[in-house]
């Protein structure tokens, strides 16, 4: 198990990672040899995960993001992804409203995955999302999106819930897909 191959990815996981993440076989194939050379170990520890956000995301804060990204993926809580786990978190932080994503995006809302979103978890990912916005653009904002605390409450009213209560995850998917809005407040987009 996990033994690092001369010989390159190994058929099956390139083949299942193609199907699930429509990233190409060149893209998959070096980034293979990337992770192979960076984590020789076969998998990949909080810190690397968030050194590698850090690189996409050099003009703002991303470290409170990758964590919660590293801790979606991470099912097994050992604290290590492997590559198969790593390929797909790129896949999935890209931004998209197939139903897959937004199963993803909900386990990312769903801090104690308990099954439900509350009203403080997501004032939590608001403030993660809100540091991966470069601060130069963050004066920009429209002004009942210009801090984290009034895009969680613009997020919560979307969902349509009393403050105590919580969002299960068909309500989730069912309103980011009604709402550009909510989907805009859900995700970062590069643009
Ligand atoms: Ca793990
Ligand atoms: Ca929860």
């Amino acid at each position: 198990m996990g033994n690092a191959q001369s010989g390159g990815i190994p058929r099956e996981i390139l083949d299942d990672l193609k199907l699930t993440t429509r990233f190409s076989e060149a893209d998959i194939t070096q980034w293979y040899d990337n992770f192979q050379k960076q984590c020789p170990s076969g998998r990949i520890t909080l810190q690397q995960f968030e050194e590698i956000y850090g690189k996409f995301f050099p003009d703002s804060d991303a470290k409170a993001y990758a964590q919660h990204v590293f801790r979606s993926f991470d099912a097994n809580d050992d604290g290590t992804l492997d590559f198969q786990e790593y390929v797909v978190a790129l896949h999935m932080t890209s931004s998209g409203k197939s139903t897959s994503k937004l199963e993803w995006a909900f386990s990312l809302f769903d801090v104690d995955k308990n099954g439900y979103i509350t009203k403080p978890e997501v004032i939590e990912l608001s403030e993660a999302l809100f540091k991966l916005i470069p601060k130069d653009k963050q004066g920009n904002l429209p002004s009942d999106e210009s801090t984290p605390e009034k895009r969680a409450e613009k997020l919560w009213a979307i969902f349509d819930k009393k403050e105590n209560e919580r969002i299960a995850e068909g309500e989730f998917i069912q309103a980011v897909q009604d709402s550009e809005i909510a989907l805009r407040l859900i995700q970062y987009d590069h643009k």
